[in-house]
């Protein structure tokens, strides 16, 4: 590969390599696609949390993003909830489904429980470990809604946590989600880094300090969302989100997305925010977006999704808006399998 030449999908897949645990990973994406064609269930891929970027083969220093998962755990829960069985592609101890209820700083686990000693008189002395009173309601439903999913075998759970990784399990699970075709819906959530270090640049030992300033020159990531629409999946209705942190930039980002990729869908969200406000982007229809004589703005649809900002920083909202991105991608996907039966 010259210097300049940017990397395609195709000599991404043929210079980088696979991670070790790709075989495995896919064996077990297969069998799940196939419990859910048997049960009929519509499936979704959720991608959630930050990719990295190693500096060194033997990782020492490498580049991450703000990304903790919420988006996508969140997401996951409510997809199940509505009936999808959900294959959860996350970033290593990024925030899960249900568990994300108690994650270390917010809500700490071991603030609900409580030792219990039994009187002296009582026969068995040893303390017992029980749930704080006010919490039990709150924990009920969690677990009532992880075990009922625990035991339908509704969700399975990958990890990534380069951007290697990334993209080589996004190939592999869109590949194996085909057999699915319309019934199968792609929630791309991740924030994935859109430059790499190729392995052939990266240093193999951890780089060295005192030769004074690091200079690093990195590739842009393959934009891949054109091989997944083109080639990896079969009519899958895929969501694709874009960040920014400059409004201006939502809208024209949004439209350029769908029209490079042709797919279905942009969520658009601004950093700071994303937990109140997200911006759905479509095509008004798919021929008029690649005719320049249309009209740009009445060549695509955009609609605001919006929930209550809390009134202080740490109060809860009362809604979540994953319910109600959820909720409308559920009535659009539906939409878009009924299509096909018409
Ligand atoms: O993970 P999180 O809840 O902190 O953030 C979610 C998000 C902003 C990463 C997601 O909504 C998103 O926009 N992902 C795509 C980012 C991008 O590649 O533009």
């Amino acid at each position: 590969m010259s210097e300049s030449a940017p990397f395609s999908a195709d000599s991404y897949f043929a210079t980088q390599p696979p991670p070790a645990s790709l075989e495995h990973d896919i064996l077990g994406v297969r069998e799940f696609v196939q419990q859910q064609l048997k049960k009929d269930r519509n499936v979704v891929l959720v991608t959630s949390g930050g990719t990295t970027v190693p500096l060194e083969l033997n990782v020492v220093r490498f580049l991450d993003n703000f990304s903790a998962g919420t988006r996508g755990a969140t997401s996951a829960e409510y997809f199940l909830k509505a009936g999808y069985a959900v294959i959860f592609m996350h970033r290593q101890f990024s925030l899960q489904p249900f568990s994300r209820h108690y994650s270390h700083s917010t809500n700490p686990f071991l603030d609900f429980l409580e030792i219990e000693t039994p009187p002296v008189a009582s026969p068995d002395s040893t303390p017992q470990i029980c749930v704080a009173k006010e919490k039990r309601e709150d924990l009920m439903s969690v677990l009532t809604a992880y075990k009922s999913v625990q035991a339908s075998g509704t969700l399975h759970t990958l990890a990534f946590v380069t951007v290697n990784d990334y993209l080589w399990l996004l190939r592999a699970v869109s590949q194996e989600l085909s057999a699915l075709r319309r019934r199968a819906l792609y929630y791309l959530a991740a924030a994935v880094s859109d430059f790499f270090l190729p392995r052939q640049k990266m240093s193999e030992h951890k780089i060295q300090s005192g030769k004074g300033s690091l200079h690093i020159e990195m590739d842009q990531v393959p934009k891949i969302l054109k091989s997944m629409v083109d080639e990896w999946t079969k009519d899958g209705f895929i969501v694709s989100f874009k960040l920014e942190t400059d409004p201006a930039l939502l809208i024209p980002k949004a439209r350029a997305a769908l029209k490079r990729y042709g797919h279905q869908l942009v969520i658009g969200n601004e950093l700071h925010t994303r937990k109140y406000q997200v911006l759905f982007v479509t095509p008004s229809s798919h021929t008029s977006i690649l005719d320049d004589s249309v009209d740009e703005d009445s060549a695509f649809t955009e609609t605001w999704l919006r929930v209550d900002i809390p009134s202080t920083p740490s109060a809860v909202s009362q809604k979540e808006i994953e319910e109600d991105i959820v909720f409308e991608l559920a009535r659009r996907h539906s939409e878009w399998i009924n299509e096909k039966k018409l």
